[in-house]
């Protein structure tokens, strides 16, 4: 069965120095390097926010980032601006080895919707159009690396099992947030989708 690598948003603001930096988010883009270089079809997703986005604190007036708030489409966290689609921050981590890629695929750009997940926007309905190209490139497996694994990783990997296809998640070349809870939360959440969560190669 074939396999696709989804790489999830190593981007240069999700690592230190970035405005939503993620705790280590630089030290797994060797590792994914070597990962990707195996790879049979590989996808990059790339968070692609307007600026003025509506998950940004900025956008609201009165909010700090990360408090919560209600959007029409369930809870939100309020995120700092980050990025902003053309912008520096928006940029793969400089030592991403892109040229590995089939498919880099966006996500965000609606103003008023956030999207975690590679597959959908978090109205959970509207559709990025991974579902599409990985069906009809034969892929029924997907293997999930990258940032954030508490957000952008949870999300993507339960859609990914709820659509039918059989996830992995390598732990060990993903880093979290971990905000209120969310590390464990989303651990549990996973697995009760039926994502393994694994370790190196065993
Ligand atoms: C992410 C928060 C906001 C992620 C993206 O990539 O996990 N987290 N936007
Ligand atoms: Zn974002």
């Amino acid at each position: 069965m074939s396999q696709a690598l989804i790489v999830i948003d190593v981007q240069k603001d999700f690592c230190p120095g970035g405005t939503l930096a993620v705790p280590e988010g630089d030290t797994i883009v060797a590792p994914i390097n070597a990962l990707m270089a195996e790879a049979g079809v590989v996808v990059l997703t790339q968070d692609w926010h307007p600026a003025g986005h509506s998950s940004f604190a900025s956008s609201h007036a009165g909010k700090s980032p990360y408090d919560m708030i209600e959007m029409p489409y369930g809870p939100q966290v309020l995120w700092p601006d980050h990025c902003v689609k053309g912008r520096k921050g928006a940029r793969f981590h400089a030592g991403l080895q892109v040229d590995h890629a089939d498919l880099v695929i966006r996500k965000g750009s609606n103003p008023q919707i956030d999207s975690y997940s590679a597959f959908f926007e978090n109205d959970h309905v509207t559709p990025t159009g991974l579902t599409g190209y990985l069906r009809t490139r034969g892929v029924e497996e997907v293997v999930l690396v990258g940032l954030a694994l508490d957000f952008c990783v949870n999300f993507s990997a339960i859609d990914a099992a709820t659509l039918g296809f059989k996830v992995t998640v390598r732990q060990d070349l993903c880093r979290a947030i971990d905000l209120n809870g969310s590390l464990d939360a989303a651990i549990v959440g996973m697995k009760a989708a039926g994502v393994s969560l694994e370790t190196g190669n065993g």
